[in-house]
């Protein structure tokens, strides 16, 4: 699809209301962010445009939300070069030096399995039909290190309404791109790939649950999961898978990546915890990525108010 690009003196004042205008211009003032950080506008595909905003573009028309932390957010510096994405390599400074050059577009997310809108969803439409909203979420790692990161993103909740699971729904299966000539960490058998994950449909319902698209105001860096990862933020940090091309609504349980690579060190639910251990350590404490002490893991990292009802009659020790 081609889109016009509109000069600044063509957004006419009285044309703000409407919803599918505001979004519209929100589009626009993408674009021309675009444009102005320096892309090379001649050497773009046709259609590419406005298709492309790239990392580092600010996203236009984004809400502050009331489920942010007041917490101080960790430097950009440490949430882009500081990371884990294993179709990049497995050391944490590997995705910030090799990801630049996976293509964010075009980009389709197919949605399949128990919806009533089964369909390849292109990246520029769901941009486009959905608000975007900056969430300031703690995110806590296995590793015992966490962070605080100022995600822009959409609820899930209104991506999946959009796509209307069926009855029969219990669960959605997460996949992320398979490309071992984009992605090199994918030429090592480090994991069984495509890189899966999985979330039971509440917890993808409930209204703590992101699909990230942004860092700091800005379009999502290839590092972090671009153009559109999951954040769960009173799981663990695997859970929060990046790239994503798939998304598939099934009734029985999907298997998830580190699960079945080392199931015994790592569930499915994946909730924070600091009563459960890890096999191989404590899960009592983390170090905050810029600080010096330990501090204590609070479980389900600090969001039990928005999320411990999913989970009121279930031995968290099993279902770990
Ligand atoms: N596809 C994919 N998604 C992934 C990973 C990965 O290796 N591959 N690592 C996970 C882990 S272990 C963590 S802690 C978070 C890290 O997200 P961040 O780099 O944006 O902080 O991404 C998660 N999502
Ligand atoms: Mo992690």
């Amino acid at each position: 699809m081609l889109i016009k690009v509109r000069k600044p003196s063509d957004v006419l004042s009285s044309e703000i209301t409407p919803r599918s205008v505001y979004l519209d211009r929100r589009r626009f003032l993408q674009t021309a962010a675009v444009a102005g950080a320096g892309a090379a506008v001649g050497s773009l595909p046709l259609a590419g445009l406005a298709a492309t905003p790239g990392a580092g573009a600010k996203l236009e028309g984004v809400v502050k939300s009331p489920y942010s932390t007041g917490e101080e957010a960790t430097s950009r510096e440490s949430v882009t070069s500081y990371n884990n994405f294993y179709e990049f390599g497995t050391g944490k400074d590997d995705p910030a030096a090799n990801a630049g050059q996976m293509k964010t577009r075009p980009w389709t997310v197919v949605v399949d399995g128990h919806v009533a809108k089964p369909g390849s969803y292109d990246i520029d439409d769901i941009f486009k039909a959905h608000r975007l909203e900056e969430r300031i979420y703690r995110l806590r790692c296995v590793e015992a290190w966490s962070m605080v990161v100022p995600w822009v993103g959409i609820p899930m909740a209104d991506f999946l309404k959009r796509v209307e699971p069926t009855g029969s729904a219990r669960f959605v299966a997460f996949q992320t791109l398979l490309d071992p000539e984009q992605m090199p960490g994918q030429r090592r058998a480090v994991l069984d790939w495509p890189y899966v994950e999985g979330l039971r449909l509440d917890e993808a319902m409930n209204p703590l649950t992101l699909l990230g698209v942004g860092l700091y105001g800005e379009v999502m860096p290839n590092q972090n999961g671009a153009p559109i990862r999951l954040v769960t933020p009173w799981k663990y940090g695997f859970k929060s898978i990046k790239s994503i091309v798939r998304m598939t609504l099934t009734e029985e349980m999907p298997p998830t990546s580190w699960n079945k690579s080392q199931p015994r060190e790592y569930g499915f639910y994946a909730n924070v915890n600091p009563e459960v251990d890890h096999p191989r350590w404590s899960q009592k404490r983390e170090r905050r990525i810029g600080e010096f002490l330990k501090r204590d893991t609070l479980k389900y990292n600090g969001y039990g108010e928005e999320v411990a009802s999913l989970y009121a009659d279930m031995n968290l020790a099993k279902w770990f």
